[in-house]
């Protein structure tokens, strides 16, 4: 398996604000994965609107736009092997109620409307790719060696 799948990652407003983007960065390094680009920002209403466009015109969509740029996001792209799908685990489910305790939605949220980190859908073809090319340019990306790799992966 490639060690170079690249998925996009997102502390929501709600995780800045409580002080969660250092828990949720070293539980992707410590993990094995590498950071590859991470941009602090705001979300305007475009951004937003493109981000999470293929919920437009469900109930909670005008709700979840007033939120994701309510306050400023941790967005990153971290990269090795199964990335989608691997963060997407250690996510855990959409609710947060509904998340194993030992995930990060299930350690850290409790609400649906809030729930602390967004990760790109494994099962959506592609979205890991369209997601990173909405928030970074291409030379926000660093191309370098994670000399931990050699540890990670038996056969790297
Ligand atoms: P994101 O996209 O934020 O990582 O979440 P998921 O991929 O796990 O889930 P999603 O796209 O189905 O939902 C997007 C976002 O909307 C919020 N939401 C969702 C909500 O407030 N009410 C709802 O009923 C649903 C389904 C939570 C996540």
């Amino acid at each position: 398996m490639s060690h170079d799948e690249r998925t996009f990652v997102m502390v929501k407003p709600d995780g800045v604000q409580r002080g969660l983007i250092g828990d949720i960065v070293s539980r992707f390094e410590d993990r094995g994965l590498k950071l590859v680009g991470a941009k602090f920002m705001q979300i305007d209403e475009e951004l937003a609107h493109e981000h999470y466009g293929e919920h437009e015109g469900k109930p909670f969509f005008e709700g979840l736009v007033e939120f994701i740029t309510s306050g400023p996001v941790f967005a990153m792209v971290w990269e090795g092997a199964d990335a989608t799908r691997q963060v997407r685990k250690m996510m855990g489910e959409t609710d947060p109620a509904d998340s194993a305790p030992g995930t990060i939605r299930g350690d850290f949220g409790l609400d649906l409307g809030h729930n602390v980190i967004h990760g790109s859908d494994h099962e959506d073809e592609g979205a890991n790719e369209r997601e990173i090319a909405l928030f970074f340019d291409d030379e926000e990306l660093v191309d370098w060696d994670l000399d931990a790799a050699d540890w990670v992966y038996e056969d790297e």
